[in-house]
């Protein structure tokens, strides 16, 4: 974009539920200004939006993207910059990404469909961001659609402010401009006359000069009610709603008309530093910008998206990485739509362009003027919610996915990897199972690893309850040096606040001090297979109170068998357990689903430690086992129609009841067999 003054540049998110057509009216505004010479389509994977092969492959959008382009009208010209984004629940971390730097959210709602669960997530996340905002109302030749029903239901679940500023006219082919001095087609003029009303009235309450105005019914200037219609939206108690037929490009002037007179500029809305500083968005103010979006690309290497907050950035600028307090060098300004790349010569407040060869910097990294340091707060994500085991189908190829996790995980904070030391396993973390299935896909095109995925195993630990003598005497006698040992030893319950686990309780030598580390050594193996089902040992205590030795024949080894093997006597004789994880969860649902919520939770041997409301919900406090929460995202998803979100964290581990404890034995039983064989 050329000549383009902070002013003039309109910056905004889409957000939506997924299917509302977020990405077909990015397509229609893209082709209306002039970006693309046809219309893309979604339909037949010719988007310029959903371009990656997992998004045309699924016919969603997976990932957040910037679009820039000039609209043109009536002599002026505007700036528009706007992010696509996913609607589904799983890549709501994409949301989080662009809507940090969006000046206002564009809601899109579907005429037939109207407000869905991706449309109130992404509406609460505008209120969290504080964002002015607007309604698209698409879908207007879908059968049953009815823009003054969702109309009507905009304005019970947001208010009066939802006001329409086009509304459909020519049996859907056309829509009217509320504000527009032609007179209406007699079937529209009764809607155009009340929506024209709301609009002045609100316009007027911005200012206490233009209300007096309007209580006197003195007309308002056509500049006065501009001012107080963008003022209206800028302080969010205008909700301006268009309706549009984006795949017929209908309405798609009238609505980046819409956007070039109502919304914000950077101007009028400085982003805020970390301290809650705001942002001198100016041109000649010192450059500050956000790196919201990372993207490995197989050709061009790293792209690293930046969002400028204020000042001019230009090619060869000393930039300092805030964040990493490291100088970083940029030659070159990228400006993506889609695969279309170019570059511009600078940029300003509001703009996005990608930079290439970066040495420091990654997602949410603070770039500015050398001399200006400035910060901006880190992104918060949420924790995850699915969980899957994820091995290498190829002996050898353990490596190369911990490499391309990495890749993966760089470009989405949303996508976590861990090495479980306590299974082994490597877990892999994220939103849901859709966005699991994806990173593996993206892995295997990018890098080339196969990979399955399985549930986690449950981080099982084994203990004891009671007191029990152990004894084990080692001796072998094969030809020259034999070997000999002999410990006696007593396994109880660590006392709660005890770190002390070794009690050395040998009188008179019975075994020399010397052999006393390779005992413990022995112990400390004992335990790191329980006599239960193999699991890890903890919060049990070893007192060692006899043995014997052999002058010849004694040995560390010797000494090490017989410890191990004495603790495995004692364990078993000590009324041993399994335990398992509890974890806390909390539970968000909407009212009429508490019944089957905490009826499903109880099935989980749950136990509910509390309710309370929050945000209009119903928030369940539980407490049940990890092993049986690997999948409730996908349950809980399906219990409330995608309405029911949960967190959970760890909080202790617990005895695991007998008739599941058999289970997972058996289970292990099993499996050591497998391994023998
Ligand atoms: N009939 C009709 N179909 C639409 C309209 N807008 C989008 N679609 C279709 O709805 C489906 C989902 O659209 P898409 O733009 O991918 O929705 P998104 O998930 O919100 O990005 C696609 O098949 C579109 O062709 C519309 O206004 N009318
Ligand atoms: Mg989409």
């Amino acid at each position: 974009m050329k000549d383009v003054t902070v002013a003039d540049v309109r910056n905004f998110v889409l957000l939506g539920h997924s299917g509302s057509g977020k990405t077909t009216l990015t397509d229609a505004m893209l082709f209306k200004m002039g970006v693309n010479d046809r219309q893309g389509s979604v339909d037949n994977g010719s988007s310029m939006a959903d371009y990656t092969d997992e998004e045309k492959s699924r016919k969603i959008t997976i990932y957040a993207k910037p679009f820039s382009g000039v609209h043109a009208s009536g002599g002026r010209k505007t700036a528009m910059v706007f992010c696509d984004t996913p609607g589904f629940a799983d890549f709501f971390g994409q949301v989080i990404l662009a809507g940090r730097i969006a000046n206002a959210a564009v809601v899109v709602v579907d005429a037939n469909a109207g407000v869905q669960v991706g449309t109130a997530r992404g509406w609460k996340q505008a209120d969290q961001l504080e964002l002015p905002r607007a309604v698209v109302v698409t879908g207007l030749d879908r059968e049953n659609a009815s823009f003054a029903r969702v109309l009507a239901e905009l304005q019970e679940k947001w208010g009066a402010r939802c006001v329409p500023v086009t509304l459909p006219a020519a049996g859907g082919n056309g829509v009217v401009d509320v504000l527009s001095s032609a007179a209406p087609a007699p079937d529209v003029a009764e809607a155009v006359q009340a929506a024209k009303g709301s609009l002045v009235e609100l316009a007027a309450e911005t200012d206490d000069t233009l209300i007096e105005k309007y209580l006197a019914g003195e007309p308002l200037s056509a500049d006065e009610l501009a001012a107080g219609l963008r003022r209206a939206v800028l302080e969010r108690k205008l909700v301006p709603v268009f309706a549009c037929l984006p795949p017929k490009g209908v309405g798609i002037q009238e609505f980046l008309d819409g956007v070039a007179r109502l919304f914000p500029s950077p101007l009028d809305r400085p982003i805020k530093d970390a301290e809650g500083r705001p942002i001198n968005p100016a041109a000649d103010a010192p450059f500050v910008g956000f790196i919201w979006r990372m993207v490995n690309d197989p050709f061009i290497g790293q792209l690293a998206f930046l969002y400028v907050c204020g000042g001019t950035l230009k090619p060869d600028m000393d930039i300092l990485n805030a964040t990493k307090d490291q100088k970083e060098r940029i030659a070159v300004l990228g400006e993506f739509n889609g695969k279309k790349q170019g570059t511009v010569e600078s940029a300003c407040a509001g703009q996005i362009v990608a930079l290439s060869k970066l040495k420091f910097t990654g997602l949410g990294d603070t770039l500015c003027a050398a001399a200006h340091k400035t910060l901006l707060a880190p992104f918060k994500f949420p924790n995850p919610v699915a969980w899957a085991a994820i091995a290498a189908k190829t002996q050898g190829d353990e490596d190369k996915i911990g490499v391309a996790l990495q890749r993966v995980a760089e470009e989405d904070p949303t996508i976590k990897v861990e090495r479980s030391k306590d299974t082994h396993e490597m877990v892999l973390s994220g939103m849901g199972d859709t966005h699991i299935a994806v990173t593996v896909e993206k892995m295997k095109r990018r890098s080339n690893v196969d990979v399955t995925l399985s549930t986690p195993k449950v981080p099982y630990k084994e203990t004891v309850t009671a007191k029990g003598e152990g004894h084990y005497k080692h001796k072998k006698q094969s030809g020259g040096r034999g070997q000999f040992g002999e410990v006696y030893l007593r396994v109880d319950p660590l006392p709660p606040g005890e770190t002390e686990w070794f009690v050395d309780a040998i009188v008179g030598g019975a075994i020399p001090g010397n052999f006393l580390p390779a005992v413990q050594k022995g112990l400390v193996e004992g335990m790191s297979r329980g006599c239960v089902a193999g699991y890890p040992v903890v919060n049990v205590r070893v007192t060692v109170y006899d043995g014997s030795y052999h002058e010849v024949d004694s040995s560390e080894i010797s000494f090490k068998i017989a410890g191990s093997r004495a603790f495995r006597d004692g364990m078993s004789k000590a009324k041993p357990v399994l335990l398992e994880p509890i974890m806390t969860v909390r539970v968000m649902v909407p009212d009429q689903f508490m019944g089957d919520v905490n009826g499903d939770l109880s099935h989980k041997r749950g136990r509910i430690m509390g309710m309370e409301t929050a945000d209009g919900m119903q928030v369940i406090v539980a407490e049940a086992p990890q092993a049986e929460l690997f999948h409730y995202c996908a349950e809980l998803r399906s219990m409330t129609g995608g309405r029911g979100t949960f967190e959970m964290e760890f909080n202790r581990y617990e005895v695991v009841p007998s008739n599941v404890a058999q289970k997972v034995i058996a289970e292990a039983e099993k499996n050591k067999k497998e391994e023998e064989e």
